[in-house]
């Protein structure tokens, strides 16, 4: 069977192939991960500096109150490569690496990210603020870099998971990230995940619904990169942005819901959608955790959890887990 050219291109391009799948889905979804263009970047920085998006600042205070403590969790005196999956723009994690460098601890930092902006940007920023630090950033999607990242060779790893980036993935896929990531270390390494715990649903929903828009442009930006890359004309003004949140489930799910009857047409996998009045398109999971469920997450992934750090008002846990 021979393909078309668009047909080759959309095999080709993960945006093109997954917004075709999303959008011709019943329900209709996009994908979080492609929030993170220049401008979804730019977007992103603004709300973890909101005021109503506590989890930066919240886990910010886990590792200005707990580095000694995290030191001492995972031991200093050997060497180690510490590789951050997601690292983003790492100003958090710098509290951390500044700490082990003060400690003399011998370590390699290995920031991993799809971005590769945002990579390029703190890999400049690290060699400014701790010259001495020895830094490999490697750009591209999680599940490809674990595997090329062969942490076996190492003599010891410890995975940061930061930020609340596990709140991202859908409960059937979490399971399966977390597997892979054990099948890449060895019996003893640590990995710490940054969980966003259950709290009053009120303050969840601002974080995600922030009264400056910014979380709103953030979600439309996707769909202003589809119309920008795949040749789509979606009309931002006709989409709303909608978060709700679960406090059964912990998912802070969002959602753009067209506000009337429309079509639209994206050129580049040569479609042209229909949207009912008030349907949805499910853009994103943000979920929360509570303490018994990051426990029974280790467990079944074949870590154990030696100790959850937490924030002083229990909004968020950063918990080192080792493999068993
Ligand atoms: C990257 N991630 C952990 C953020 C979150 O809280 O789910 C992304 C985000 N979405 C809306 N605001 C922030």
């Amino acid at each position: 069977m021979s393909l078309t050219l668009k047909e080759t291109q959309t095999m080709l391009d993960p945006l093109a192939r997954d917004v075709k799948i999303g959008l011709t889905s019943q329900p209709k979804r996009l994908y979080s991960k492609y929030f993170y263009d220049a401008r979804g970047d730019g977007l992103f920085q603004q709300i973890m500096a909101l005021e109503e998006y506590y989890l930066t600042r919240a886990e910010l205070e886990v590792f200005q109150t707990q580095k000694e403590r995290l030191l001492q969790i995972i031991g200093g005196e050997e060497t180690f490569q510490l590789v951050e999956l997601g690292a983003g723009d790492g100003q958090k994690t710098k509290v951390l690496l500044e700490y082990f460098q003060q400690q003399n601890v011998d370590f390699s930092y290995c920031p991993v990210d799809i971005s590769e902006n945002v990579l390029q940007q703190l890999e400049k920023r690290m060699r400014a603020e701790i010259p001495d630090l020895t830094i490999k950033p490697l750009a591209g999607d999680y599940f490809d870099v674990l595997a090329d990242l062969k942490f076996k060779n190492h003599s010891k790893t410890v995975a940061f998971f930061l930020g609340s980036n596990i709140g991202n993935f859908l409960a059937d896929k979490v399971q399966q990230f977390l597997v892979s990531i054990h099948d890449n270390l060895r019996s003893g390494d640590y990995l710490m995940i940054g969980f966003d715990l259950k709290k009053d649903p009120k303050t969840i929903l601002k974080a995600y619904n922030d009264s400056k828009g910014v979380t709103k442009a953030f979600n439309l930006n996707l769909l202003k990169r589809i119309n920008n890359e795949l040749g789509a004309n979606f009309d931002l003004d006709k989409f709303q942005h909608n978060p709700v949140y679960d406090p059964q489930t912990g998912e802070c799910r969002s959602y753009l819901v067209s506000t009337e009857e429309q079509e639209v047409t994206i050129a580049a996998i040569e479609k042209t959608v229909h949207f009912d009045a008030w349907e949805p398109i499910f853009m994103e999971v943000s979920k929360k955790y509570a303490p018994k469920e990051i426990e029974e997450l280790a467990q079944a992934t074949g870590f154990k959890v030696v100790e959850n750090l937490y924030d002083s008002q229990k909004r968020f846990a950063d918990s080192v887990w080792q493999v068993v």
